[in-house]
């Protein structure tokens, strides 16, 4: 890895000003490893802002906006989507983290604009991609982009603030599903690193915190799921849209339970697309059957989605695959 710090921390001294970028609905594996990456490059004595798609009371996501007012305190340059334009200038880095799609990101035009763009992700390599790049590092094996962060900052022998290592905790908790799949020694290392440079757990819990009516939710959801066979679960949600991110909860709740080796979770994140999340505890590969179904993944983690066609058909589909 010493190579791949090396050529990023180059970058970084070869550019006036670096814009950081992730991908839209932030979530904290993306704003904990953005922060991170944000106090990196001020240590360097270099310009730096963040691109953020919604101002602090604007998320969505409670724990987001809870977790920008705790960061207040940083002066974090923000830009925001109206008014990008007058940030950039000739000697600009644009990174992006935690995706590397182009429609992913908060602001695909600014991929046009800005010309050196560095991309830092774990997910698994899909089509229409951010192209010339200066510096790419992927890696689908990695649990999230906060280790990634945690190795850069050993290798700097550098620190963030305390409450940026309770963000990328969170972000590491929940992109492992609490360290149940893509853990490795060295995430649990990284989380340790985080406790040594102040994270702290209670602050975590308040982010974490969800909205008790959601919870219940999906708890009816859970319930209503189903074997489809001697190790394998299945939940399929009603016909609302929903973010992919909430499938992956279900399927990864699931896999918590009894015999179960394998979960999938149907539901609609698009009006004319349903998306099925595939999660597994490592016996069974699930990037198989979603690779089957057009879509791909890593062993333990993937997801396919399948057009024009109803709940009920798409559940048909996968029973077939995972027949044959
Ligand atoms: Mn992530």
């Amino acid at each position: 890895m010493a190579e791949i710090w090396e050529q990023l921390t180059k970058e970084i001294k070869k550019h006036d000003h670096i814009i950081i970028m992730a991908h839209k609905d932030i979530d904290f594996d993306a704003l904990g490893s953005s922060l991170c990456f944000y106090q990196i490059v001020e240590s360097f004595g270099k310009k730096v802002s963040l691109f953020l798609e919604k101002r602090q009371e604007e998320h969505d996501n409670p724990g987001i906006s809870k977790a920008l007012s705790k960061i207040a305190h940083l002066n974090i340059h923000i830009i925001y989507p109206n008014h990008y334009k007058e940030y950039i200038d000739e000697n600009t880095l644009l990174v992006i983290l935690d995706t590397h799609k182009i429609d992913r990101v908060v602001c695909p035009h600014l991929l046009d604009l800005v010309k050196d763009k560095a991309v830092i992700d774990h997910h698994v390599k899909g089509s229409h991609y951010i192209k010339d790049t200066v510096f790419s590092y992927m890696n689908s094996g990695l649990s999230s982009i906060n280790e990634f962060m945690v190795g850069y900052l050993k290798y700097l022998e550098k620190t963030v603030d305390p409450m940026v290592a309770t963000i990328m905790l969170t972000g590491i908790e929940i992109d492992t599903n609490n360290f149940h799949i893509k853990t490795t020694e060295l995430t649990y290392e990284a989380a340790a690193f985080l406790m040594h440079i102040g994270a702290d757990n209670i602050e975590k819990l308040e982010l974490l915190k969800e909205n008790k009516d959601d919870y219940l939710k999906r708890l009816d959801f859970v319930k209503k799921s189903e074997m489809i066979n001697d190790n394998m679960a299945l939940c399929i949600l009603d016909d609302t849209i929903v973010l992919p991110k909430d499938l992956a909860i279900i399927s990864e709740s699931l896999l918590l339970f009894d015999n179960v080796d394998a979960a999938f979770t149907i539901g609609r994140t698009d009006e004319k697309v349903i998306s099925i999340s595939a999660r597994s505890i490592g016996k069974i590969d699930v990037e198989e059957y979603m690779k089957a179904l057009g879509g791909g993944g890593h062993l333990t983690d993937a997801a396919c989605q399948l057009e024009n066609i109803s709940l009920k058909e798409a559940k048909q589909e996968l029973l077939q695959v995972i027949k044959r």
